[in-house]
This record gives structure tokens, C-alpha cells and sequence, in this order.
């Protein structure tokens, strides 16, 4: 099996102090958490930024000091900005990370519309955006992390492949247990999986107490994982994380014990097939 990626996703634009007091808005926080998710074993870093007062904000000057900081303190880690930003976001601004100069290796592509933690919120993604997106992206030889809330955004992705919009090699991340999208049970991520053509990649992160259970899952099947504070604040039931290092390093533990080796990010650059 190929070695594991392991993606840290540190920040997110839901969670708050309040929920756990680790969560980083400053600079210097973002950059701290990142390295404590790259010392353990992280090669990439899923980055959505805030204000220093935690308001989630996609502005191009907060990403550009944000990731100076985070490569400063983990040389040659991939960083993966956020397009999704919080939702509310014009697509104007949630585009911004893509216009840095250099641009970014990665970025994630949302691949549609998704009822967002019940209520009245939704995360629009129609089809027009998504091509927006894409074609921005293709235009700048970013690689897109395709971020698939529910089985029909792979039916999306692979007839806007189809079409040409969307390039090789592609790369999936399925999020499971969201509050309207996909349920996070073994069951559904097999389809997931199955749903997908055999030479893509594709890693796995789930919602609150799924995210270790799916994870495990995903490095059993061959998949990558996804742990941090955007998907989960909890390193076991009724223990808040310190750090995203912990969920982290739990990740590995999990790994060294199903026998599955951990990728650098050197590495993880070759599997997922960036220059
Ligand atoms: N915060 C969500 C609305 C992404 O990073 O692209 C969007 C999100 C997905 O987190
Ligand atoms: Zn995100």
C-alpha cells in the first residue's frame, strides 16, 4: 500500500475558543499549530485563516503572512488554502488565497451545494462556481482537492472531468458526518470509494466523534486521512485535543499499529502527482 498522507486541518472557519481554547486566529497561533501537526507526522496543512479576534476571513494579505509564517515553521510542508471559506462568502472572496504570487500547489474545489449544520445555512456551490473555480485554478497549475460532501458531488466531479474542466490526477477528500451531507458509517464511505475511478487518491475526514473510526477505515482501504480542529476538537470522548499535534500523532499511532508507513511531504508530493 502506498505510505499514508496525513492532512491537519487545523483552523476551519466554524469552530471557536469557546468550543476549545487551542483553536488559533493569530498569525503566530496558525503558524504554532501547524508545527505542532507537521513535527508529528502532518505533510499537509489544510489552512483557513481569521482575524486575530477569530472572524473567518479568506483576504489574500492574511493567507500571504499566514503561510509565510507556516512554511518558516515547517519548511516543506504542502499547504492546501481554503476556497470554501465560511459560508455568506462571495466567491470573489473566497477565491482570494488562489491569486498569491507564487500560487499556492493545491487549493480545495467544492463540488456543490450542501445543507450546512442544519437551520437555514447553506454552502453554495453551483455548477457555474465550481467551473469558475476550476478554470481559475487550471489557469495558475494549482492542484484541486476536491471536497466531496455526499455521493452526487462525485457525479458532479467526474462529468465535469468528462468535460475537461476538471484535470488529472485527481485527488478526492470525502467528508463524512456533516449535518447534511453523507452519514460517516463504513457502509457509505465503501461507496464512496467505489464511486470513484480506481486511479484517483482520495483521503477521508469525518465530523466530531466519526473522525477516528472513518480515518481508520480510509488507512485500512489504502486511502489518506484528515484529522483537526475544523473537523473535530476531541482526542477521545470528553477530552478536548491541545493541539492539532495530538490528533495527529493519534493518527500515527493508529497507522504504526495497522502497519501502514507515513508519508513526508517529498513523498506525499509524489503520490498525489505535484511537480
Ligand atoms: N467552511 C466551509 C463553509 C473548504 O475548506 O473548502 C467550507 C469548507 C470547505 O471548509
Ligand atoms: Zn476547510
Amino acid at each position: 500500500m502506498e505510505k499514508l498522507i496525513i492532512t491537519a486541518a487545523i483552523c476551519g472557519a466554524e469552530v471557536t475558543k469557546e468550543n476549545n481554547p487551542s483553536i488559533p486566529y493569530t498569525v503566530e497561533e496558525i503558524g504554532k499549530e501547524a508545527e505542532s501537526a507537521y513535527k508529528v507526522g502532518a505533510s499537509i496543512i489544510h489552512l483557513h485563516v481569521r482575524e486575530d479576534d477569530g472572524t473567518p476571513t479568506q483576504s489574500k494579505e492574511r493567507f500571504r503572512v499566514c503561510i509565510e509564517e507556516v512554511k518558516k515553521r515547517c519548511p516543506n510542508v504542502i499547504i492546501i488554502p481554503s476556497t470554501g471559506g465560511a459560508v455568506g462568502m462571495s466567491n470573489e472572496e473566497r477565491l482570494q488565497p488562489i491569486y498569491l504570487d507564487p500560487p499556492p500547489e493545491m487549493a480545495t474545489l467544492d463540488m456543490g451545494t450542501v445543507n450546512w449544520l442544519g437551520g437555514d445555512d447553506i454552502f453554495i456551490n453551483t455548477e457555474n462556481t465550481i467551473i469558475h473555480f476550476a478554470e481559475e485554478m487550471n489557469k495558475r497549475g494549482i492542484k484541486y482537492e476536491l471536497e466531496c460532501f455526499d455521493k452526487g458531488m462525485i457525479d458532479t466531479t467526474l462529468r465535469l472531468h468528462e468535460k475537461g474542466h476538471i484535470k488529472d490526477p485527481m485527488h478526492f477528500n470525502f467528508v463524512l458526518g456533516l449535518i447534511g451531507g453523507i452519514n460517516a458509517t463504513p457502509r457509505d464511505l465503501i461507496f464512496l470509494v467505489n464511486s470513484i475511478p480506481k486511479d484517483c487518491t482520495y483521503s477521508v475526514c469525518a465530523i466530531g466523534r466519526y473522525e477516528f473510526p472513518m480515518v481508520t477505515l480510509s488507512i485500512l482501504m489504502g486511502g489518506h486521512a484528515r484529522v483537526g480542529f475544523e473537523d473535530n476538537i476531541y482526542l477521545s470522548k470528553g477530552v478536548l485535543a491541545k493541539s492539532n499535534g495530538e490528533l495527529v500523532e493519534k493518527v500515527v499511532r493508529i497507522a504504526n499499529e495497522l502497519g501502514r508507513e507515513i508519508a513526508n511531504p517529498d513523498e506525499a508530493r509524489k503520490i498525489l502527482g505535484l511537480k
